[in-house]
């Protein structure tokens, strides 16, 4: 069909509290956050973890700052020292807090002060089920996400598991602000979309969360 009007390229529409930055960081802004991740790879590379029925999660982790969110058989907890190597996490890179302390200077959480990322990886077919993040210790403070490589499908549900979620199309360079009457959302990450990130020699995706645990 021809259209009379050319499509206009709209923003999704978000639930109160959630903050869609599309874009938010450019190709050389992903690229120096790339560089910054690469080196926190090296020291922790990220591994499936155990959750406590004894499985894998399916997406890899591995985290940067003073204390990193882990899970094993015993449960979901956040530690100072990776459990693998026994060495405290690396730091949080300069280049993520500047991108989120320009990013939250003029939102609702202007004082937002990570102590913890923790940095997930999707492969091909990897996915994140619905969950709330509940282990830190003020949930005043947002979870922000930041979304490098292979486009992603982020849900976001209600405040039960129950409750139908939303699809948000998440790009790399992309960031979602979670906070305030959506801070207890349940959220995840239905599929992944190969062969889409514009970041060369990215396969996959990143995403790099950023909490105040403590
Ligand atoms: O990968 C994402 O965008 C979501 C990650 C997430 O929900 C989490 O780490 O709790």
């Amino acid at each position: 069909m021809e259209l009379l009007f050319p499509q206009p390229d709209l923003p999704p529409v978000v639930p109160d509290g959630i903050i869609l930055l599309v874009g938010a960081a450019d190709l050389p802004g992903q690229q120096r956050l790339l560089a910054a991740l690469d080196r926190v790879l090296r020291a922790e590379p990220p591994a499936q973890a155990r959750v406590k029925g004894g499985g894998l999660t399916s997406a890899a982790m591995t985290n940067c700052g003073q204390v990193g969110w882990w899970s094993d058989t015993k449960g979901y907890r956040y530690q100072p020292n990776c459990p693998g190597t026994g060495r405290p996490w690396p730091p949080i890179p300069t280049e993520f807090t500047e991108l989120i302390q320009r990013l939250t200077m003029q939102s609702p959480w202007p004082d937002f002060c990570p102590d913890a990322c923790l940095i997930n990886y999707y492969g091909p077919g990897a996915k994140m089920g619905l969950h709330q993040d509940r282990d830190e210790k003020d949930f005043s403070q947002p979870i922000i996400t930041v979304s490098l490589g292979d486009s992603a499908d982020f849900l976001v549900g209600g405040m039960a598991r129950r409750e139908r979620p939303e699809v948000i199309k998440l790009g790399s360079g992309d960031v979602l602000l979670m906070g305030g009457a959506s801070r207890m959302r349940f959220h995840g990450v239905r599929k992944i979309y190969p062969g889409t990130s514009p970041l060369e020699g990215v396969t996959g995706r990143y995403s790099l969360t950023f909490r105040k645990a403590l």
